[in-house]
């Protein structure tokens, strides 16, 4: 079964770690938002190809989801010497990354050429895809004015109210060579509980790609990001109330209506299935709180099994 997974960062990769356990890792395939992308002290940073990566290669600090585990921050203090910007906390092994991008990116190569680069030096067996080599930077609309994603959530704490939000240059990307080609061949697609307006939103805004998951709907399965009226992670249930939208598991299905035939949905949101499904979604009522690692490969694997007999049209 050929798997791929729409992921943003922390939140994806909880389950990516458990598919990546229930499953041959080298039949799963990862298109990643660069939306969060950011140039700081002239380094290309891509934390959600990177939190990826880390998380698949069992490398990433548990107790924070991004960087290496027992970082140091000494180069990151002595930029703070001259001056230099210290709000995103860029670890002395992180940046060795980050160092290589950039050399990678000025010497002309392409960010999925990159992102191959650092996913073989690291020892993960799954295939890992920008969703574009053209940077779209995810600009929030915010009652301070215009801020860069990571300025809005790291450096502001996602404390400004969020007015709108855009991918800068979206209109001129393309998806990445592989993007729609795994999606066209894949058994099944599954969008990670990721948030749906800035980490899985700016991969469907790649010009093609919600096209692509239109034709395949009824093999896409989404995780629902929302339980029980609030974010699994990070500041989405915020976001979408201040944006007039609905924080609750149907408001994600409507979200997902046109692509997505199936979301799986916690149990304490099961009362919301009937509403699910009557926008024409089946609702899969399945713990998704990911906690411990048994958790990330359960819910991976009841995941693999419904795919599987969706896609041999087996009932589940
Ligand atoms: N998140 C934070 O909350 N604070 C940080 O200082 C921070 C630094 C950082 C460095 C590298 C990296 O790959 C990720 C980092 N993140 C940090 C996470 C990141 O801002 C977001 O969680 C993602 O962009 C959203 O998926």
């Amino acid at each position: 079964m050929a798997i791929v997974a729409l992921a943003g960062g922390i939140g994806a990769s909880k389950l990516l770690l458990g598919l990546s356990r229930a499953m041959d890792p080298r039949e799963l395939t990862v298109i990643v938002n660069t939306g969060d992308d950011i140039v700081l002290h002239g380094l290309s940073i891509s934390p959600d190809l990177d939190i990826v990566t880390y998380t698949l290669a069992g490398l990433v600090n548990p107790d924070t989801g991004w960087g290496f585990p027992d970082e140091t921050f000494r180069t990151l203090d002595q930029l703070a010497v001259y001056g230099r910007p210290g709000w995103f906390h860029l670890g002395d092994r992180d940046l060795a990354t980050h160092i290589h991008r950039t050399a990678l990116l000025r010497a002309g190569s392409r960010l999925s050429e990159v992102a191959e680069s650092i996913r073989q030096s690291l020892g993960v067996a799954s295939t890992i895809l920008p969703m574009s080599d053209q940077p779209v930077p995810t600009i929030i609309e915010t009652e301070l004015g215009r801020l860069h994603f990571q300025e809005y959530l790291v450096e502001r704490r996602a404390e400004p109210v969020v007015r709108a939000i855009s991918f800068d240059g979206i209109e001129h990307a393309r998806p990445a060579p592989g993007v729609l080609e795994s999606i066209e061949r894949a058994s099944s697609i599954i969008l990670c509980p990721s948030n749906p307006l800035i980490s899985v939103g700016p991969i469907l805004a790649v010009p093609g790609v919600r096209e692509a998951l239109r034709k395949r709907r009824r093999n896409v399965l989404a995780v629902c990001p929302i339980v029980g009226g609030k974010s699994l992670k990070g500041p989405s249930d915020r976001m979408l109330a201040q944006l007039g939208l609905e924080v609750s598991a149907c408001g994600v299905a409507r979200m997902y209506q046109d692509i997505c035939a199936t979301l799986v949905i916690d149990p304490v949101d099961s009362a919301q299935s009937a509403m699910i499904e009557s926008l024409g979604m089946k609702a899969l009522v399945y713990p998704t709180v990911m906690r411990t690692l048994d958790d990330k490969e359960r819910l991976a694997r009841e995941i693999l099994r419904f795919s599987a007999n969706q896609a041999t049209g087996v009932s589940a």
